[in-house]
């Protein structure tokens, strides 16, 4: 684990395993605003349940490799960790393609996971870039789970109008008409080209979700027959709990040889 603490007392966790961030405090013994499942294996036998897990290089059951893909159930390596101005810390860490990833996906890669914390932020960007000789497609995703108080009274804002598909059903495509949408029930969406921003508004406060380089913005909560199927989540832990996640799902991102790409999420608090 990497435990940053920026100077002004904000804080993060990261697991090596997964570079999965688990934790994030933007205020000193205040709110944890990622959710992590009471019943979440830690231990590195399955993918963690909640925080930031890193969906790379395949999304969902969209292609032939494990869901989800490997990176989330792959030892990373920590890079670097570094101080900036003001007071932010950040911290990076790498997962390059090896015997194990080969034999699952053919293609020599990099990918760099940076987490960045100060003040009332969380920075965190994906780079993927190409070092092999024949161009390679992935789909990708930062499928953070963010903790909130109670999804009965907490709205998500931003999609109206928005085009999406059901996850289990490519071929339903909708738009979004509501002004606001509803968390305290099942819900399993891909946005396709979302806004850049959203806002997950609770009674008291709110948190923008800005991405860059993810296209689409995959919305879900398991509601309560989901979570009963899930092990590793506890009986009412929906109601705590929803994923808005930057994502390159719809279309994959191509790379050619020497090529890199990056996309970020960037989750900023505000007291309403
Ligand atoms: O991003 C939403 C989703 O793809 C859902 O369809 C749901 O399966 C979820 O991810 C969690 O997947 P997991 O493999 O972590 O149980």
């Amino acid at each position: 684990m990497l435990h940053l603490r920026a100077a002004d007392g904000a804080t993060a966790a990261v697991s090596l395993f997964g570079a999965h961030v688990t934790s994030w405090r933007p205020i000193p013994g205040g709110d944890e605003r990622l959710f992590l499942s009471e019943r979440s294996a830690l231990d590195g036998t399955r993918p963690i349940r909640g925080g930031v897990p890193v969906i790379f290089p395949q999304f969902n059951v969209r292609g032939p490799l494990p869901k989800h893909g490997f990176a989330r159930t792959s030892m990373w390596t920590r890079e670097a960790t570094e101080c900036h101005p003001y007071g932010d810390v950040s911290a990076s860490l790498l997962l390059l393609s090896d015997a194990a990833t080969l034999a699952l996906w053919p293609h020599a890669f990099i990918a760099r996971l940076t987490v960045r914390v100060g003040g009332p932020r969380l920075v965190i960007s994906l780079a993927v870039e190409n070092v092999g000789s024949t161009p390679l497609e992935f789909t990708a995703a930062l499928h953070s789970y963010f903790r909130v108080h109670d999804t009965a009274t907490t709205e998500l804002v931003g999609l109206h109008g928005a085009r999406f598909e059901e996850s289990g059903d490519r071929a339903s495509l909708l738009f979004d008409e509501h002004e606001v949408v509803r968390l305290d029930r099942a819900i399993d969406r891909v946005y396709l080209q979302a806004p850049d921003r959203v806002t997950l508004r609770e009674p008291d406060r709110q948190l923008d979700i800005d991405g860059e380089g993810f296209p689409d913005i995959v919305v879900w909560n398991p509601g309560v027959e989901g979570t009963a199927s899930l092990p590793d989540m506890a009986a009412d832990e929906e109601r705590e709990m929803v994923c808005v996640e930057a994502a390159a799902v719809a279309e994959p991102i191509v790379l050619n040889p020497g090529r890199r790409w990056e996309g970020s999420q960037t989750c900023t608090v505000m007291v309403r």
